[in-house]
């Protein structure tokens, strides 16, 4: 039987009380070094959740939000991996399925003493660490916070640039679903179809417990992405295109690893460091993203498969995503695109993860159609950054809307505006507590 715990709170009102609200979630959430995304759902540290929800808590407590992105980093693989999973020892070890005991990061050489999962997220950090050390130098640099971080960071982009081509082209693959942050998007079902499911029986699901089973994947997509997190264990965690069944080249992880780049070159600038290694980086990165993922008969970017070399011509929000790239040269096609009959850039809200009208589209489960705040403020920090003030602006306000009328939910219907998933959802809240206080 399906138990939803985490249910939605009350509308609010006003703007002052989504804000209360929101830091309400931060705070119930937090664990005295880094916040977990959702209270029972996901009670660990996840990854690019950290990178998100830093970005929120610079506002309320710099300090608090350099820790969170410092743990995560204090989690750091020696071969330069940043695991998207960092389990807190004190949850019981079946709070989470795959836990720990799934992982055994404690096996493997380059892994630290906190037990991590072995697969990464998209590389949103140097982004989170810029925007966190802008909001409060002089705190950042009492605490040494970007000498720090910075040289973990080159370490982290390194791995993805070097370990993670797997196909030579000069991007980086992802080698799970959950890599992809964007779990079970349509844009994976055809490379997942060569993947043999492990049976439903071999494993017990955490994730039912928490949220209904229409908002989540299914039970063949788990029966994956165990195949695949178990292949990838059982090699040692190595990085090779025959270890894994799965490998895509995706524009959302190429895109920020292009900004990531940008922002470094920012930190080395402040730090008295040559910024030129990660200008060069940020220039050879969108070239490639460019000229290998977008179609311009499209006006979107695509994944592509590294088994096949094929364009996956599958219209999810991860191809939208490449607008956080400054001097984009695709910047008008693609908001373009998000303006059309796909998306509806200017009334579904949040932006939809996948196709409004493709005939699979499912506004309310996960990844395959609901809309998510956080691929939403990814594209509204494009649009500021490509000049494109008022559609940023109109966005916006109706992210407010839509989170005063449902809640701190994990994702919502992108025409009704339902919430789905979890409530009081950690990075639903922080990036909220952003877009209240835009300049
Ligand atoms: C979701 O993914 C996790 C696995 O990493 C899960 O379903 O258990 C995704 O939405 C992912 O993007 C997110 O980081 C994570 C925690 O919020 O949940």
């Amino acid at each position: 039987m399906t138990t939803c715990t985490e249910r939605p709170e009350v509308a609010h009102r006003t703007i002052e009380d989504l804000d209360r609200a929101a830091r309400r979630v931060l705070a119930t959430n937090w664990r005295q070094h880094a916040t977990v995304p959702a209270a029972r759902l996901y009670p660990h540290q996840w990854s690019w959740d950290s990178a998100f929800v830093a970005i929120g808590l610079r506002h309320l407590s710099p300090a608090r939000a350099q820790r969170e992105l410092e743990s995560l980093f204090g989690a750091q693989w020696r071969d330069g991996r940043v695991p998207h999973i960092v389990f807190d020892p004190h949850v019981p070890a079946d709070a989470y399925f795959p836990g720990p005991s799934f992982w055994r990061s404690g096996a493997v050489p380059e892994a630290p003493a906190v037990p991590t999962s072995g697969i990464v997220q998209p590389p949103a950090h140097a982004l989170a660490v810029w925007l966190t050390y802008r909001a409060d130098p002089a705190t950042a640099r009492a605490r040494g916070f970007l000498s720090r971080l910075y040289p973990r960071l080159v370490e982290w982009h390194r791995y993805l640039m070097t370990r993670r081509d797997l196909t030579g082209s000069g991007l980086m693959s992802v080698v799970h679903p959950w890599e992809s942050g964007l779990d079970n998007s349509p844009a994976w079902d055809t490379p997942l179809s060569r993947v043999t499911p492990v049976p439903a029986g071999e494993f017990t699901r955490r994730d039912l417990d928490h949220a209904a089973a229409a908002d989540r994947p299914t039970d063949t997509d788990y029966g994956r992405y165990v195949r695949l997190a178990r292949d990838y264990r059982d090699a040692g965690y190595a990085d090779s295109l025959r270890v894994h069944g799965f490998a895509v080249e995706d524009p959302l992880c190429n895109a920020l690893l292009a900004a990531g780049e940008d922002a470094l070159a920012s930190m080395a600038v402040e730090l008295g460091r040559d910024p030129r290694p990660h200008r060069s980086a940020a220039a050879r990165l969108t070239g490639t993203l460019t000229a290998t993922l977008y179609d311009p008969a499209a006006g979107m970017f695509f994944a592509r498969d590294a088994h096949t070399g094929k364009l996956i011509r599958s219209y999810s929000v991860g191809g939208l995503v490449p607008l956080v790239v400054p001097g984009l040269p695709v910047a008008a096609e693609l908001i373009r695109t998000a303006l059309g009959d796909r998306f509806r850039l200017r009334d579904a809200c949040p932006l939809p993860s996948y196709d409004l009208t493709a005939g699979d589209h499912d506004p309310g489960r996960y990844w395959r159609g609901p809309g998510w705040i956080n691929t939403s403020w990814l594209f509204w920090h494009g649009l500021r950054l490509h000049g494109e003030p008022s559609l940023a602006e109109d966005l916006r306000q109706r992210l407010l809307d839509r989170v005063r009328d449902a809640g701190f939910r994990e994702y919502l219907d992108p025409l009704t505006g339902a919430g789905h998933g979890t409530d009081g959802f950690s990075w639903t809240a922080a990036l909220i507590l952003d877009l209240i206080r835009a300049p």
